[in-house]
């Protein structure tokens, strides 16, 4: 019994001192910033991302730029016309194996081609690093690019401090911007026009897609479930 019972204290002391690590997506051109990252399990690994386009797509290192069965993470493609977007990607370490990932946006040559790649807790002792994944990715043609999933094995969380805002950015919070931003006119209710201070939090709503903006919000109710079951460790 009191075996077993230190076990629970150390997997109780692991659990509480779970990390956050933060990952750049296309904040230096092509890339990830960092492109390695070391986490342990139960850790938070947080990709945010720039303009133009991106994502992160999970596949086997012996062939860069496809998802192979296509069962690894995937933040699918989010976009942001300027600075950091208004959505960012999360995923929890339940394992120690590498995880070799790529954007497969295809634009301007390939960008895990060119070298947008990265890898979280890359194997030790191995001839297996990124530096060779990336020199296999810049020989992938785009043709070969596994399209990228939907959100995979992590979730897409709002991110109040993006800015991805057009020209008529709302002030009117962040959780409840909805299909009202497509269909215009009606309600009237945050009233652009007229005022101050556009906004405290800075949380803009982006109104060109409203259905991953849908997609993203569902995502988030887990996410804020996630967030108070930690607060509760
Ligand atoms: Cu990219």
């Amino acid at each position: 019994m009191r075996f077993s019972s230190s076990v629970l204290a150390l997997v109780a002391v692991k659990t509480i001192h779970a990390a956050t690590h933060n990952v750049a997506v296309g904040q230096d051109g092509l890339a990830y910033t960092p492109n390695t990252t070391y986490a342990n399990i139960g850790d938070t690994v947080i990709f945010s991302f720039y303009p133009i386009n991106h994502n992160v797509a999970q596949g086997p290192f012996e062939t860069p730029c496809q998802d192979g069965n296509g069962n690894g993470i995937s933040s699918g493609f989010i976009s942001s016309s300027e600075g950091v977007a208004n959505r960012t990607f999360q995923i929890t370490i339940n394992d120690i194996k590498p995880i070799w990932f790529y954007c497969s946006e295809k634009v301007g040559g390939g960008h895990c081609s060119k070298g947008m790649v990265g890898v979280i807790n890359p194997p030790q002792g191995d001839n297996q690093t990124l530096a060779h994944y990336a020199a296999s990715a810049s020989n992938v043609s785009t043709t070969s690019y596994s399209e990228p999933k939907q959100v995979q094995l992590g979730v897409v969380v709002e991110n109040s401090a993006g800015n991805n805002t057009s020209v008529t950015s709302a002030s009117s919070g962040s959780a409840t911007p909805s299909a009202t931003a497509g269909s215009g006119s009606s309600d009237g209710s945050s009233s652009y026009g007229g005022s101050t201070t556009s906004m405290s939090s800075g949380a803009g709503t982006k109104k060109t897609n409203g259905a991953s903006y849908i997609d993203a919000r569902r995502w988030g109710v887990g996410a804020v479930a996630g967030g108070l079951a930690l607060a509760l460790l």
